[in-house]
């Protein structure tokens, strides 16, 4: 069994990425052999069930009102469309079922509709998992009790990078978010998003503060930025594919039993590139051919990809907390 670690140290990490590529992937890939079905790929869909005019400024994100990005804005959907993209998933092959809001936080009337919405879900016998922005202990305790497996709150970047990308919320309301989920007793997801402009330490910090807490989260979402016209982030340098694979596999390195998701960005990558974060640890992803507002591979193109690849997707559909200990 591999050692859970909470006290990484942040020279550790660099270490690690600093390791040659393919003695870093192979260390990886050991370790995920010894936790893991190396060849089984979790699957999630998202659904953006409100979508645009968001009151934050993440200077990636296309629903932010501050950025000009000519999305249209939706209200909170009707209970009805939720579930039928649900059964639409999971007649598709996912075992978990995402939904995003595009909050700062959710309003106690708006968090007893997305609450209908979980209920109707896990009817379907499907894992939940919802993203609605900064949540209270109350809050947090009402999704518990609702049923909710897993909630997503993103670090997004390291504490000393962020203040470049988002100025509504700080780094320490992320955390008291993380902490208000995790003694709920939720499943914690928590992230981030790779080449935004950072450096190779803000990556390595990252991933120090995903594993330095109390608790790995139960899954880590590895996001490559979606670069999004009138976004300030549009246009920036794309961040090298082997920088990529590496974070990938440190994240798999220091936070062994987590499941890495492979996330936003797989739409440019090739399949060559997603067989080696698979390689290198990533095992689970998105699937269904939109993300929130973005475009993700279609259906089609990745059951090919695990064809070829001789994966299969886990099925799973317990709603048990899954424990990371
Ligand atoms: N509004 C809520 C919040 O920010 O917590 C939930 C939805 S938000 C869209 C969820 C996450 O998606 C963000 O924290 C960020 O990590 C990721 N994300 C958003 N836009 C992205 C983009 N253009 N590229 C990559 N990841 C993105
Ligand atoms: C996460 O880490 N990535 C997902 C999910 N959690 C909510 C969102 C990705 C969004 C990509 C841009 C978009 O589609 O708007
Ligand atoms: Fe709003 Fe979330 Fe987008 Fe930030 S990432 S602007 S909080 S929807």
């Amino acid at each position: 069994m591999s050692e859970l670690r909470n006290n990484w140290e942040l020279g550790e990490i660099e270490a690690l990425f600093d390791l040659p590529f393919n003695d870093l992937i192979y260390q990886a890939h050991s370790i995920h052999r010894k936790n893991f079905d190396q060849n089984k790929v979790q699957v999630s869909t998202l659904l953006s069930i409100k979508t645009g005019a968001c009151p934050e400024d993440c200077s990636y994100c296309s629903q932010s009102s501050r950025n000009d990005t000519g999305l249209e804005r939706e209200r909170l959907l009707p209970i009805e469309e939720v579930v039928s993209a649900a059964k639409q998933a999971k007649e598709n092959g996912a075992t978990r079922f995402c939904m995003g809001a595009a909050w700062r936080n959710p309003t106690d009337k708006s968090l007893d509709h997305v609450i209908n919405m979980i209920a109707a879900v896990k009817a379907l016998d499907m894992e939940t998992c919802v993203t609605l922005g900064m949540l209270e202990e109350e809050q947090a305790k009402k999704l518990k009790d609702s049923g909710l497996d897993y909630y997503n709150h993103n670090l997004d970047t390291s504490p000393e990078f962020y203040g470049e990308v988002i100025s509504t919320r700080t780094y320490q309301d992320r955390l008291d978010t993380l902490e208000n989920v995790r003694k709920a007793g939720i499943n914690v997801c928590s992230g981030g998003i790779l080449g935004m402009g950072e450096t190779r330490r803000d990556r390595a910090s990252l991933l120090q503060q995903l594993a330095n807490l109390p608790e790995h989260p139960a899954s880590v979402p590895i996001n490559d930025l979606v670069q999004i016209k009138g976004t300030p982030l549009d246009g920036i340098d794309k961040l090298d594919s082997f920088e990529f694979i590496r974070t990938v596999a440190v994240a798999r390195i220091i936070m062994p039993k987590s499941y890495v998701r492979l996330s936003a960005g797989r739409a440019e990558m090739n399949d060559e590139m997603q067989a080696l974060c698979f390689f290198a640890g990533a095992n689970s992803m998105f699937y269904g051919d939109r993300l929130l507002t973005t475009d993700n591979p279609d259906e089609d193109h990745d059951q090919q990809l695990f064809r070829r690849l001789n994966i299969e997707s886990e099925k799973r559909y317990s709603s048990a907390p899954v424990s990371i200990r």
